[in-house]
């Protein structure tokens, strides 16, 4: 019986060690660990009603896009969703207050008044990829025509908030 090369068990262990390495690694290893969190993507709440929507429920409000800079740092083209359409569509435009829960807990909110002064955008992707986390995602509010303003320090960024897992409406 021909002897299978001889190599030390050790190699088929670094080998094995590789592979799965650079699975995790390559896009599509990030595509699987992605998809398993959408169900938990974005969380809407009014008052006792809770709603769990992922990147397909969001954007069938209608991408726009805005090609701008980031203050964090993300220069290109980000798409998103109009806040006021978002919420028209899951019948919280009236809402008194619209609170943002980032990730790390940073939390911000708006008032009808302050929706109707500047056009929001939902940011859900950037160059057309759903935002990873560490580009601020899964969702990011930000003002296009503010912009400009922002990075030359003429305008505040207070409102805008990114990492959004919750929108909490009263
Ligand atoms: N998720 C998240 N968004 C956030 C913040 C934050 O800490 N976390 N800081 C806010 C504040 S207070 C301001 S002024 C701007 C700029 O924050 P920075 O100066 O810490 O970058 O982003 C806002 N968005
Ligand atoms: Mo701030």
């Amino acid at each position: 019986m021909p002897s299978f090369p001889v190599l030390p068990r050790a190699w088929w262990q670094m080998t094995l060690f590789g592979l799965a390495a650079a699975l995790l690694l390559s896009p599509f290893g990030q595509g699987a660990l992605a998809s398993s969190s959408d169900e938990e993507f974005l969380t809407v709440r009014m008052g006792e009603r809770v709603q769990s929507l992922d990147l397909a429920d969001i954007e069938s409000s209608g991408l726009h896009e805005a090609t701008m800079a980031h203050p964090e740092g993300l220069e290109g083209t980000f798409s998103g969703v109009w806040l006021d359409d978002f919420l028209q569509s899951r019948e919280l435009g009236d809402a008194k207050r619209v609170r943002f829960i980032a990730r790390d807990n940073y939390t911000t909110f708006l008032t009808p008044g302050e929706r109707a002064e500047k056009a929001y955008l939902l940011v859900t992707r950037f160059e057309g990829e759903p935002l990873s986390t560490d580009q601020f995602g899964p969702l990011m509010l930000v003002v296009p025509q503010d912009a400009q303003a922002v990075l030359d320090g003429t305008a505040p960024m207070t409102r805008w908030i990114w990492a959004i897992r919750e929108i909490s409406t009263r």
